[in-house]
């Protein structure tokens, strides 16, 4: 008879997914037909498998997931702590998109800017920005600040996101110093980070689960249309039901709030102005495909 058993992927490395069920850990592979459906067996992943010996298995199913990322891969979040730093210098074009995948995708974002024991005004930079659509706290992985994060953890699965030598692993290394997961520094050519974290992995992290992830640069918006963008910025949300037109996109119309929120300084204009150089760009995608 097959012992079939169910655990949670931790770890995916070229076809072979680490499991982890009842605390063991079983390595399985997975047939092709998963590959064709949605994507592959993913970290984060809830799956059943046939165990067949010595801690080997097969993947024979992937349960429902109850949302996924693209940047990072990763499947059944529930809250995303997007790391930003003061170096490599916050790409908040970036932020924003990882931002509008979460809000898709129901999961909480958590905004850290981490690198806090350095001189920098990164935080400022960044609270202005977004802490109209979610928490944003200081943090340095060099010291106790980390132990903060605890409340967010506790009974959840939560993924980093961000670029490149943030800090990622190394928030991570501070929450679960027996990990020691390999830090990068940044290349002295071109200042961004040098990659270092090649697979996302799972952790056991004070009641709950914490993914470390790889840096990423570029992030999709999934087709979102430009006309449906506005919908995805909680800040803009709270405010458009004072613009004019039901349907104000809050660039050409007249009388729109949004506009308005941003002349009288309640709203960031940086993330207004990133906001419509992003409809425009969608909107000539889409004249181009059309
Ligand atoms: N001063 C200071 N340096 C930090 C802090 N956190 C990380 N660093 C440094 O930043 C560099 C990159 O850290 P990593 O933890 O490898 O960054 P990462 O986000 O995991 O990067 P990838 O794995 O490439 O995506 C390393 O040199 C760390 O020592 C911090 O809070 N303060
Ligand atoms: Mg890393
Ligand atoms: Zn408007």
């Amino acid at each position: 008879m097959k012992n079939i058993l169910s655990g949670i992927v931790v770890k995916a490395v070229g076809g072979v997914f680490t499991v982890m069920a009842d605390g063991k850990k079983y390595t399985c592979f997975s047939p092709k037909k998963f590959r064709y459906q949605d994507g592959d067996v993913l970290v984060g992943d809830t799956v059943k498998f046939e165990d067949l010996h010595k801690g080997k298995g097969v993947v024979t199913e992937i349960l429902p997931r109850k949302n996924r990322l693209h940047r990072p891969e990763i499947a059944n979040v529930d809250v995303c702590f997007l790391v930003l730093a003061s170096e490599p210098s916050p790409d908040l074009y970036l932020a924003d998109k990882v931002l509008i995948n979460c809000f898709q995708e129901h999961i909480e974002p958590i905004v850290l800017v981490n690198k806090c024991d350095l001189q920098n005004n990164a935080f400022d930079l960044v609270y202005e920005n977004y802490s109209k659509i979610a928490k944003v706290i200081a943090v340095s992985a060099m010291d106790d600040s980390v132990q903060k994060l605890k409340e967010f953890i506790d009974g959840k699965v939560v993924c980093f996101a961000g670029q490149s030598a943030v800090g990622k692993t190394s928030i991570l290394n501070a929450l679960l110093p027996e990990l020691k997961g390999q830090v990068g520094g940044l290349s002295a050519k071109t200042g961004r980070g040098t990659h270092t974290t090649r697979h996302s992995s799972l952790h056991k992290v004070y009641g709950g689960f914490v993914v470390d992830t790889c840096g990423f640069s570029l992030c999709d918006l999934n087709g979102i249309r430009s006309d449906e963008l506005r919908l995805y910025l909680d800040d803009f949300v709270n405010i458009a039901h004072d613009c004019k037109f039901t349907s104000c996109t809050h660039t050409v119309e007249p009388d729109c709030a949004v506009k308005r929120a941003v002349e009288s300084g309640g709203l960031c204009k940086g993330r207004y102005d990133r906001y419509v150089e992003e409809y425009n760009a969608l909107k000539e995608a889409e004249k181009r495909q059309y």
